[in-house]
């Protein structure tokens, strides 16, 4: 054992001295690092929250303002949405029968925008029918004539076509009964 009361030699004290310096440092720069990575840590909530609300911004934006504005040269015309005239599709006693020709009666009927583009069919059949859109049909159809729009007899429903084209249809529980609306712009087209 060393005597603690005899002074250390000069070269050893150094030596010491390095010691805790490397030592003080190492404490100095883990503790730096420590701090860095909290820095990092507590900027993460607010960075997230950020993004999401500027995510959120986006969306809305997009929904909103951009395809409002992107679909406003598209706008549907007064007269396109409330016609002065109807057409009126009749579901015919005994449509069930496979036999019966006549069930959607006019069958093919053709209308024309801003004239009598509002098509209300009437059921007279005491069984339960559809008018149901054919798969691959404009969206605003397909969602109005689903797969569950039935009609008991006197019912009725209808449905304002706003734009041109050709609008297949069909029964869902009496898939033979089928009928077709062709809808002609202002211009006949
Ligand atoms: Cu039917």
């Amino acid at each position: 054992m060393r005597n603690p009361f005899v002074p250390l030699p000069p070269v050893y004290g150094r030596l010491l001295d390095f010691k805790k310096a490397y030592i003080v440092n190492g404490v100095r720069s883990n503790l730096m690092n420590r701090r860095r990575r909290n820095s990092a840590l507590t900027l993460a909530g607010p960075m997230t929250l950020g993004l999401i609300v500027a995510l959120s911004a986006i969306i809305v934006f997009y929904q909103f303002v951009y395809l409002p504005s992107a679909g406003g040269s598209q706008e549907i015309p007064e007269e396109f949405l409330s016609p002065p005239g109807f057409i009126q599709v009749l579901i015919v006693e005994g449509s069930i029968n496979l036999d019966q020709e006549e069930n959607f009666v006019p069958r093919e009927p053709t209308v024309t925008l801003g004239v009598d583009n509002s098509v209300v069919w009437l059921s007279q059949d005491p069984v339960l029918h559809t008018v149901t859109a054919d798969p691959g049909s404009p969206d605003d159809f397909a969602d109005a004539a689903s797969r569950s729009n039935f009609l008991d007899i006197d019912d009725t429903f209808t449905f304002v076509f706003t734009s041109p084209g050709e609008y297949k249809y069909h029964c869902e529980p009496h898939p033979w009964m089928r009928g077709t609306i062709i809808v002609l712009g202002l211009a006949g087209e």
